[in-house]
């Protein structure tokens, strides 16, 4: 172990790297995310900030630099540098300097967060300090980054005084990454991880990956794909982990794995993986004991079982709280926790693929171990443009959910096509799942009382407050890459960015978190801030709109996820991925039934949900389709009949492309070519897209309602044959690439 000293200087040499590594090998690349920190054009403001921001106090409990503080020095050191131009007197110093919120204001974050290492203290001082405080060197990190965004911004310093802390504990990226690099539904190039070269090799792109993710208040990343490998958790592979781990520490991210439910049987030498049979517990104990050794901050393991071919504990006629059980004893004396992802479905269908987890986890309630956490997606499918929540956050009570959002856009256009994220995110935590709140025998025992709250969001399940349960959790599935824009798209920076900001404060809301990420991202001129804004916050529906509008769903083209495909799929043995099972599509009309008469699986809501959305005039129209099969000549709200509000909601999608060029044509000149052509050109291919979208599915879709297309739809460009034989081949993302 070095001394103190040379270990500072050893963090400071690193972090100059690190900085380096920031400046864009040409002018505007993307690299640099958010954090840019380019020179204040507006000089009285520059002025301004400059006298006010002479001197900055990092306060902490114990006022002795850490790695973590000298990132934080770091970091402010080059961001006022960038911004304001004069060198700033920068001190750490212990708690007693400064006045730190009171105890009380503590305990209240504390009692409805259970957090509160990571909180941060901004204030201005009339001296002309600016004092960041926190119980934790992190909590300073996280200040450091809101006091550059606040300038960054060009908010007023009056404003600056505020607490701030995470809603919601563990908030982390999980990354589809393969070890030989190919990211499953990953749309901007190879993982980032460069297993062949680690440990010794590291990347400089390790730490700028955990500066960004810090910057947003992530605090955790899955480094693996679900579809496990279970070498991941061989010795070889563990100090390659341990490397990342070292590079990510200082900026508070920690390390998960994900676990291959078979690898006591591929790398431990055994004949079973029997979660009940006493030597697998022990062989996971000890697998668990040793990643320790490697990792002395793991967070834990991410588990996909008995689910599209992994392996899982029903192999043993063991249930899924069995398995789970079994790892998270092994974790729990590390502090460790066991992510179990509630995506399941039988191979059988023998139910409602809806209905499937919601089926398998509910007798389950109840049943967990306290460090396990249920990975629920959004939806009760698969991260679809757009789904009802997930049932299972109004349903179970007992366990510990977190929310799986798709940062990757599997389903809305890849990396290719632009679609901001943050208003499904807010639809889908912002819904209220009309859970009754639980005061039972457990909470009574923790001596826990429980306030009555008006709503339960599923925001509330996730921040742990409805049930009062001691972990909360948020993951999504990371759109990182080693393109050097980091997204693919540029703009799905923007899905990176607010998929951070919403786990920390999941009140902000799509438009502030907008608003942010542009002026972030390309500066404040008014007219580039509003057009952009408008773009994004729009273009989620759109893509609904041209792709799968009022709750279509599943009618994408197979395996690629990329185009349509609404056609059932040639020789499958898996009627639930074939696009008809989703559609129902025939003379009558179209949509899945899933009220009483049909698969029903509306009796996993409240009641007062199934009565609203079990009637097609009171369900909200977007999610029309998902719940019932309508009558072509149904009469919508509009006046028109169903199968031309079909029609002219893909031709509305369609439209909205084409004013989102408009739109984005005229920031010409006003942001830098860079971007503005890579941006101008995906949308040029997104308008084709769209266009096919439309073509293909009202094509296929006239052929039950025999109606004809309403004016005001254009006539498609080619007959149905051809889109069904248009075959998108070597789609980057999907794993079965041909
Ligand atoms: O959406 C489906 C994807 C699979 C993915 C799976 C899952 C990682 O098409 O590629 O596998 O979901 O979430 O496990």
């Amino acid at each position: 172990m070095l001394p103190p000293i040379f270990r500072l200087t050893f963090w400071l040499s690193l972090a100059a790297l690190t900085s380096a590594a920031f400046t864009p090998a040409r002018a505007e690349d993307g690299y640099r995310l958010w954090l840019r920190y380019d020179r204040i054009t507006d000089e009285p403001l520059r002025a301004r900030y400059a006298t006010a921001l002479q001197q900055i106090v990092l306060s902490t409990p114990t006022g002795v630099d850490s790695p973590t503080l000298a990132m934080a020095r770091e970091e402010l050191a080059i961001g006022l540098r960038g911004l304001l131009g004069p060198e700033v007197k920068i001190t750490v110093s212990n708690r007693s300097t400064v006045e730190l919120p009171s105890w009380a204001e503590l305990k209240s974050w504390y009692d409805k967060y259970r957090n509160p290492p990571e909180f941060y203290t901004l204030r201005h001082e009339p001296s002309d300090r600016v004092v960041i405080s926190s119980v934790s060197d992190i909590g300073v990190l996280y200040g450091v980054f809101a006091l550059l965004r606040h300038v960054q911004l060009g908010l007023p310093l009056a404003q600056l005084d505020t607490t701030s802390a995470p809603k919601i504990q563990r908030r982390l990226l999980d990354h589809w990454d393969n070890l030989d690099r190919f990211v499953e539904r990953g749309y901007a190039g190879q993982s980032l991880w460069e297993w062949f070269y680690l440990p010794e090799i590291r990347s400089p792109r390790y730490r700028d990956y955990a500066r960004a993710l810090a910057s947003v208040g992530l605090n955790g990343v899955v480094l693996n794909n679900v579809n496990a490998n279970a070498l991941i958790l061989t010795p070889v592979y563990l100090r390659k982990v341990a490397a990342l781990a070292e590079e990510f520490r200082p900026y508070g991210v920690r390390v998960y794995l994900t676990a291959r439910f078979s690898a006591p049987l591929e790398i431990g030498g055994l004949k079973t993986a029997d979660p009940l049979d006493p030597a697998v517990a022990a062989w996971w104990k000890a697998k668990v004991d040793e990643i320790y050794t490697f990792i002395p901050d793991f967070g834990g393991f991410l588990v996909k079982a008995n689910s599209e071919g992994q392996p899982g504990p029903q192999e043993y006629k063991r249930t899924h709280a069995d398995g789970a059980n079994m790892m998270a004893d092994a974790l729990a004396p590390h502090g460790g926790v066991v992510m179990w992802r509630a995506f399941v479905y039988g191979a059988d269908v023998k139910e409602d693929r809806v209905k499937q987890a919601y089926s398998e986890f509910m007798p389950l309630d109840g049943k967990f171990r306290d460090n396990v956490v249920l990975q629920v997606k959004n939806g009760p499918l698969d991260f679809m443009p757009r789904e009802p929540f997930s049932p299972l956050f109004g349903g179970m009570k007992k366990t510990v959910m977190a929310p799986e959002l798709q940062i990757t856009q599997e389903y809305l256009g890849q990396s290719t096509q632009l679609a901001y994220l943050a208003p499904m995110w807010k639809e889908v935590l912002e819904a209220d799942t009309f859970a009754s709140r639980l005061v039972d025998l457990d909470n009574a025992r923790q001596g826990v009382l429980i306030a009555s709250s008006p709503t339960a969001t599923v925001a509330h399940v996730a921040d742990g407050t409805l049930h009062q349960l001691p972990l909360s959790m948020i993951v999504g599935v990371a759109n990182t890459g080693s393109d050097r824009n980091w997204t693919g798209h540029p703009l799905a920076q923007a899905n990176w960015y607010a998929f951070g900001r919403l786990a920390w404060d999941h009140t902000l809301t799509s438009e502030q978190i907008a608003d942010e990420w542009v002026r972030l991202t390309y500066g404040s001129d008014p007219k580039v801030v509003a057009t952009i804004k408008k773009i994004l916050l729009g273009s989620r529906e759109t893509v609904v709109n041209y792709s799968m509008p009022l709750g279509l769903h599943h009618i994408m083209a197979e395996g690629n996820h990329y185009g349509p495909g609404p056609w059932p799929i040639a020789n499958t043995t898996r009627p639930d991925w074939s696009p008809p099972y989703y559609h129902q599509a025939d003379a009558l009309g179209l949509g899945a039934n899933r009220t009483a008469t049909g698969s029903n699986a509306l009796e996993q809501y409240a009641p007062q949900l199934a009565t609203l959305w079990g009637n097609a005039d009171t369900v909200p129209e977007n999610l029309l389709l998902w719940f019932h099969h309508i009558a072509w000549d149904h009469q919508m709200k509009s006046g028109r009949i169903f199968w031309d509000e079909l029609a002219l909601r893909y031709q509305q999608g369609v439209n909205e492309v084409r004013v989102i060029q408009r739109e984005w044509d005229s920031l010409k000149g006003l942001i830098d070519n860079e971007r503005f052509t890579e941006v101008k050109q995906r949308l040029v291919r997104q308008e084709s897209d769209a266009r096919d979208w439309r073509d293909a599915c009202l094509l296929y879709f006239q052929t039950f309602s025999h109606r004809p297309l309403p004016a005001g739809v254009e006539q498609p460009a080619h007959d149905l044959d051809y889109y069904k034989t248009s075959v998108i081949r070597f789609a980057p993302g999907h794993p079965g690439a041909k």
